[in-house]
């Protein structure tokens, strides 16, 4: 059997049900086969695929991920501090690049570190130099499961050299795209700080599925409603969305609410560009705009006087939005903003709440959050 057809056997016979991929020229003719078999997520970027990955699991989903072998640098914080720190299981297919017959000098630096990196994480990996390893990879993405944990699983290029399947065509759509806007943003000043926005949504809150972004709003979370459907995000900066994404790609009842952050928003704005394009319905982004690092000791972002988040996530392509300022507009805006996915852009205070660390270990917020989605989701 050509390599990649086996491949994708060992995917199937494993039931993975999601692939999130960022292209790699060795690779191509795997990704539209992967993308015509497989539920298919083409990233703008690798981090964003750990966060929606694991989201995904939480709800229930097998992901795999599949990049180049400079992605593992763009991913490495995820991978750990997510992936590693809650034990999600995550195969990543690597088109390992910069060992053989490279004629791109760019791609040697990282390629050729790329064991002693994964090394250093306790990442597993399995190398795959022929095609006759290739039977290996149902064993790996096995253990990936069965262990939780990320694994990667690095594809020479040299498997590739025997394959007789033909060049696979891509379908293109036609390229059609309109948009007309009119936008008049004058930011009134903010009267609420963000522990004051989380106490107003308490009671919308309770008993929704919350992804609650890293830092004090967790925290803040967590001292105004504990509830086992939280998923208290205790490291990953920037994955709220992509998580919550992902969670509402394996979860068609309930509704799903982020709460995101402006520094952690503009860290990954690449979320929204998912959520654009993939529109889950049940998906909300509620962003806890404080115009600061919070967290860090209020650090101004580039939210305060210069990037509107809720036009980005327009252009986006997210339509349903709004902006509040005040506890009612709050209060109306969850009510009655259409749901689809929605974007509700909170202007806020920076200050926050003297509340204490959240007691539970990562394994207990995931553990209990997936059985409230086994049961409700
Ligand atoms: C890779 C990385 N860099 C920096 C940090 C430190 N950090 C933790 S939370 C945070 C800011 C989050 O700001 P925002 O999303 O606006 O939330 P806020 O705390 O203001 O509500 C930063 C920079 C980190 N955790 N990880």
């Amino acid at each position: 059997m050509e390599p990649e057809l086996e491949i994708i056997e060992i995917l199937k016979k494993n039931q993975i049900d999601l692939a999130l991929s960022v292209p790699c020229a060795k690779i191509k003719n795997l990704l539209i086969l992967i993308s015509k078999e497989f539920k298919h997520i083409p990233l703008t970027r690798e981090e964003e695929g750990v966060g929606t990955a694991a989201g995904a699991y939480l709800a229930g989903l097998k992901p795999v991920l599949l990049i180049q072998s400079g992605g593992i640098g763009n991913s490495i914080n995820a991978l750990m501090s997510l992936s590693k720190a809650y034990s999600l299981p995550l195969p990543i297919i690597i088109s390992w690049r910069g060992i053989h017959k490279e004629k791109i000098e760019a791609q040697k630096p990282m390629g050729q570190h790329l064991i002693r990196i994964l090394e250093g994480c306790e990442i597993p990996y399995l190398k795959v130099e022929t095609p006759k390893d290739i039977e290996k990879i149902d064993q790996a993405i096995k253990d990936s499961f069965k262990i939780e944990t990320p694994y990667a699983i690095l594809l020479s290029p040299r498997i590739w050299e025997s394959s007789k399947l033909k060049p696979q065509t891509i379908e293109y759509p036609k390229r059609t795209s309109a948009l007309s806007l009119t936008y008049n943003k004058i930011l009134r000043p903010p009267t609420l700080t963000r522990y004051e926005a989380i106490q107003t949504l308490v009671p919308y809150l309770k008993d929704k599925i919350i992804i609650s972004n890293i830092g004090i709003p967790s925290k803040e979370l967590y001292h105004l409603l504990e509830q086992p459907s939280n998923f208290y995000m205790l490291g990953s900066l920037g994955m709220a969305s992509s998580i919550g994404l992902g969670v509402a790609l394996g979860t068609s009842k309930k509704e799903i609410i982020v709460l995101d952050g402006d520094g952690s928003l503009l860290y990954n704005p690449n979320a929204l560009c998912m959520i654009g394009n993939l529109s889950p319905k049940n998906l909300t982004i509620i962003a806890l705009d404080n115009g600061t690092h919070g967290s860090t000791g209020d650090q101004i972002t580039a939210a305060y006087n210069q990037v509107d988040l809720e036009l980005l996530a327009r252009s986006f392509g997210i339509k349903n939005t709004a902006k509040v300022y005040i506890k009612d507009e709050i209060t109306i805006m969850i009510e009655t903003l259409q749901l689809g996915p929605r974007f509700i852009h909170a202007i806020l205070k920076p200050g926050r709440m003297d509340v204490k660390n959240i007691p539970l270990s990562p394994e207990t917020i995931k553990k209990r959050f997936m059985d409230y989605l086994r049961m409700h989701g």
